[in-house]
């Protein structure tokens, strides 16, 4: 179909990147005719209600800062690209719920929001600007996080409070962890923090650290009896701490830049299998084994069983996985 086009996008946080847009010389859309038909609409600081779907006239689109109001809806257009494409290449999933059919993302939600969200309802993202229009949400992990809130409603349907609530912001996490390791660009390299490109503490650090979470000052790092009393993305903390365990291991380490120097519970020794074996097992766990009420016992048992469906009962990737749970005190 000739309305398939590829547009330029001047992103605010990866640099010039190709967008799918549809349309013609005069009138293109943001809508990504190759994956589902994802579109991208401008709530233009209204906080009700679809938006108005962005248009473009040479298919050129933002520059690269706040002060374009497209800028944004380039980011959120890039990051739902990639975090379909990711699902597709790696985990054979097409589009969030699996059916083929493109989301929709909506930016520049009211005032000075700073948060994104995801809606079942709509079947849509939601972007606020930040604090001051300073820094737009629509950085690659948190809408990979954002949306991989709808692969888990659409999979196991973690329940989002108690131990459950804080495995589904966990799975967002590690989600969007690996989308953004997948995309690995020089502007927004792969590593395990989670918002660091948007500022929101104001000084430069992430929102969460998964080598160890308590350096948020809120996250736990291990499983104790009280975890499901937590907030859940602070209880989200000790698998995220286990998905850095078992992908990178315990101890000190540097990856593309970034240090690392993660503790476990009884002073054990865990050694890493790699994020791309371990982000298999946790959505072959998440896909084929977690149900709504998983806790974190039932959360070793599902990656458990899906790393001896991929490895085998002895493989070593198997022994990792029982390491990094026991890392986070769960045995
Ligand atoms: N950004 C938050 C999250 O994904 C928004 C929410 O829905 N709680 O956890
Ligand atoms: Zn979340
Ligand atoms: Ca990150």
């Amino acid at each position: 179909w000739d309305g398939v086009e590829t547009g330029l996008g001047h992103s605010e946080y990866n640099g010039d990147v190709d967008l799918g847009t549809s349309g013609s010389a005069g009138s293109y859309t943001l809508t990504d005719a190759e994956r589902g038909g994802h579109k991208t609409y401008n709530l233009d600081n209204g906080s009700s209600g679809t938006g108005t779907l962005f248009t473009d006239d040479d298919d050129e689109w933002g520059d690269g800062t706040a002060s374009d109001p497209q800028t944004a809806a380039v980011d959120a257009a890039y990051g739902a690209a990639e975090t379909w494409d990711y699902y597709k290449d790696v985990h054979g999933r097409s589009g969030i719920a699996g059916d083929g059919k493109g989301a929709t993302s909506r930016v520049h939600y009211g005032n000075n929001y700073v948060n994104a969200f995801w809606q079942d309802s709509c079947f849509c993202m939601t972007y606020g600007d930040g604090a001051g229009n300073a820094a737009p949400l629509t950085a690659l992990d948190v809408a990979a996080h954002e949306m991989s809130h709808g692969v888990t409603a659409a999979t196991a349907g973690l329940v989002y409070s108690g131990e459950s609530g804080g495995l589904n912001e966990a799975t967002s996490d590690i989600m969007a962890t690996a989308v953004e390791f997948y995309s690995n660009t020089d502007e927004d390299p792969g590593d395990y923090l989670i918002g660091e490109k948007i500022d929101i503490n104001g000084d430069g650090s992430p929102l969460r650290y998964m080598d160890e979470p308590s350096k948020d000052g809120a996250s736990r790092d291990y499983w104790s009896s009280d975890l499901g009393n937590t907030d859940v993305h602070y209880s989200s903390g000790p698998a995220n701490h286990f998905f850095y365990l078992l992908s990178e291991g315990s101890g000190a380490k540097t990856v593309n830049g970034v240090s690392y120097d993660s503790p476990t519970y009884d002073g054990s020794t865990v050694t890493g299998i790699g994020i791309d074996k371990a982000a298999q097992v946790w959505f072959k766990a998440l896909s084929e084994y977690m149900t709504s009420t998983t806790d974190y016992a039932d959360a070793r048992e599902a990656t458990l069983s899906a790393a001896g469906d991929l490895y085998g009962a002895d493989s070593a990737e198997y022994q990792a996985v029982d390491a990094a749970w026991a890392a986070i005190n769960v045995s």
